[in-house]
């Protein structure tokens, strides 16, 4: 069995049925999706819909992502977050408010089953953002932090090169797994648009909400699957801006 990991993919529908038509996958095989399923491209609602029918006969973990978490507050109480919206949010809102009501049921139940984290057999983590507590997500005190922390991407991205784990003052974060899985940052915010490693975190956000590719990931041999960038196939639209 393989595992694959999938970075956010924020409405890309085209961008997610392409990457997966490229990656070599077989029935057996496991797929990890890091969340920001919505908001960005016009797909939203069917990218969900779509995801549920992928996994009713293959393998998957759906984590959540903060976007999934904003569109189903707007879908449990109508009420419509301005940064939501400013940060992509129309377009989720869009989509879903073209939705019928009973796929929109159907819709909730998926994000509320979502899951914050996930710790595999060889623990690794997979989570949408990252977490701040030295002992790992599991200690945080708010359970939403694992999928909004942008320090543990920044960190690792400044971190020396030169510091050993044995070193006093190498991160304490990151010892508590072999390997960590994230998205929520993308990669072109420092100019890349492959899935990107620092210490043992893993970047799987290829900055497809922008003008980068979606991207599938293999956790045992790192190589890796891409879309084109996804603002070539959704040619009319603007993506996030934001
Ligand atoms: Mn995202």
């Amino acid at each position: 069995m393989r595992t694959f990991v999938v970075g956010d993919i924020h409405g890309g529908l085209k961008a997610l049925v392409q990457v997966l038509e490229r990656t070599p996958y077989s029935k057996k095989d496991r797929f990890i999706f890091l969340g920001d399923y919505v908001d960005g491209w016009s797909d939203s609602a069917p990218v969900i819909s779509f995801l549920l029918k992928f996994s009713e006969h293959q393998k998957c973990i759906f984590l959540r992502g903060n976007h999934d978490e904003l569109l189903t507050g707007y879908l449990e109480t109508g009420e419509a977050n301005p940064m939501w919206l400013e940060h992509g949010g129309v377009s989720g809102k869009e989509s879903y408010d073209a939705l019928s009501e009973n796929d929109k049921q159907h819709h909730i139940l998926f994000f509320r089953n979502l899951e914050n984290y996930f710790i595999d057999k060889k623990n690794r983590l997979f989570c949408h953002a990252g977490f701040a507590n030295i002992y790992g997500p599991e200690h945080e005190y708010y359970s939403n932090t694992v999928y909004w922390d942008r320090t543990l991407w920044e960190m690792v991205c400044s971190l020396d090169p030169s510091l050993s784990p044995e070193d006093s003052k190498y991160p304490k974060r990151l010892k508590n797994f072999k390997e960590i899985y994230i998205g929520h940052t993308p990669t072109t915010k420092i100019d890349r648009t492959v899935p990107t490693n620092f210490a043992n975190v893993w970047n799987i956000d290829t900055g497809a909400a922008f003008l980068g590719p979606l991207t599938i990931l293999d956790i045992d041999s790192k190589e890796f699957w891409q879309s084109d960038a996804v603002a070539q196939l959704y040619p009319n639209e603007k993506g996030r801006n934001k």
